[in-house]
């Protein structure tokens, strides 16, 4: 059976998808699309995803969109290696940290990187200041979830991590590039500020899947 996943390189969103594939030791076709070609807007495409965005994954006669929702259909149709828990408790917090990635995280990141990156920035500096203020303080949470356990929720990796990782790996990445008047990111320095983080990303890194699903315009 054909499995494709579409993704755009560096989307976080769509990495997450990757990740758990890799980690479910799944192999699937990787389509690039590049927004700018329109490649997400296409008759074709939108007949995937309705909303042209990335991820969308073909599994031999399924599509989904969304990539929680892929995350969850994964989860179900190939229960080996379950990333959202064996028990209710353990589901539970798996779900409360996905929930809590894209709600307050991921919409900080909305409001403050996706702006500078489009350039569409000008007249809403202290807004996207206040996103960034936002993005801080959640990755200073992360940092305390980890607590002395080795991945997000418990010893094990789960969707907690494979949805938190692409969203620090991109403000790693991009935090200290940013040099736009009037926008202070002020991102830590994970090295120095937060090493258990950095020892948790490692581990993530090291998982199987990971070189593959590594944004290619990163490499
Ligand atoms: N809630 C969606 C978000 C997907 C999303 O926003 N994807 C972005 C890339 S990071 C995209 O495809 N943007 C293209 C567009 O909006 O035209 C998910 O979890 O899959």
């Amino acid at each position: 059976m054909t499995r494709t996943v579409y993704f755009v390189s560096g989307s976080p969103f769509a990495w997450r998808v990757m990740l758990a594939m890799g980690l479910k030791g799944l192999e699937y076709e990787a389509v690039e699309l590049h927004g700018s070609k329109g490649d997400l807007k296409t008759p074709e495409y939108l007949q995937l995803n309705p909303r042209g965005k990335v991820p969308v994954l073909v599994d031999g006669d399924v599509t989904v969109y969304e990539s929680l929702a892929i995350l969850a259909y994964l989860d179900r149709a190939y229960p080996e290696k379950q990333i959202f828990g064996h028990t209710p408790a353990d589901a539970a917090l798996i779900w409360q940290r996905v929930a809590e990635v894209d709600a307050y995280l991921g919409a900080a990141m909305v409001g403050a990187v996706r702006p500078v990156f489009t350039g569409a920035y000008e007249g809403k500096e202290s807004e996207i200041n206040e996103s960034f203020a936002t993005i801080r303080a959640e990755i200073t949470t992360a940092n305390q979830w980890l607590g002395d356990n080795d991945f997000i929720v418990g010893n094990t990796p789960t969707a907690a991590d494979i949805t938190l990782y692409p969203a620090l790996a991109m403000l790693a990445r991009v935090g200290s590039a940013i040099d736009v008047p009037g926008i202070t990111p002020n991102l830590p320095d994970y090295t120095s500020e937060l090493p258990a983080l950095v020892a948790w990303m490692k581990r993530i890194e090291a998982l199987p899947g990971y070189d593959a699903a590594y944004p290619p315009h990163w490499r």
